[in-house]
């Protein structure tokens, strides 16, 4: 059977981290899509496109995996996309309550629905979205960080 699964994220913007995860999980999944929840809560620093962008010039290389964007409820798009699973990254036990929350929300949504968790590179453990923004946003160094296309988005969106 053909497998699809979905790496559900804000991605504002995407790190080394979610690549790791994205890089892992299109090998063992046929098709891998990696979407943009649209969270209409959060003030986001990158707009959808531009996430949406920035994700498919990353995964550019990556032959089986998509970048895509949804609203509402992850299950819902799930079935739209005929997608068996969801894929998450964890970093620390911090992670943990959240995620199983989430986890166990979804399989109540729709038992079809599996949640598969993948460990995090330790490099990459420290690394969140909002660190990168925070440090962007004062001139940090991100270059280890991110992409290079990600690296001169920021640099873009901080420019004096
Ligand atoms: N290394 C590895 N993995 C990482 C790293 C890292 N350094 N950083 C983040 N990750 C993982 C996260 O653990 C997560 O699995 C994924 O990457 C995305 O991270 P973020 O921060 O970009 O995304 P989140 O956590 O803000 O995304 C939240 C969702 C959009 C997935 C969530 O809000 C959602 O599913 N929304 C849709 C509404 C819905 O269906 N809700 C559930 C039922 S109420």
């Amino acid at each position: 059977e053909y497998k699809i699964a979905v790496y559900p994220g804000s991605f504002d913007p995407v790190t080394m981290g979610h690549l790791d995860i994205i890089a892992r999980a299109a090998k063992v999944f046929d098709k891998l899509i990696v979407a943009i929840g649209v969270n209409s809560s959060k003030q986001p620093l990158f707009s959808v496109d531009e996430r949406l962008e920035l994700l498919r010039e990353v995964t550019a290389d990556l032959p089986n995996v998509e970048a895509d964007r949804f609203d509402g409820l992850l299950v819902n798009y799930m079935r739209l996309k005929k997608a068996q699973v969801i894929v998450k990254g964890l970093r620390a036990v911090s992670d943990f309550e959240y995620e199983l929350q989430m986890a166990s929300i979804n399989q109540k949504l729709d038992e079809q629905i599996e949640t598969f968790f993948m460990m995090t590179n330790p490099k990459y453990s420290f690394l969140s979205s909002s660190i990168v923004r925070e440090l962007a946003r004062y001139h940090g160094p991100v270059g280890e960080l991110v992409p290079p296309v990600v690296e001169q988005a920021l640099i873009r969106k901080f420019a004096p």
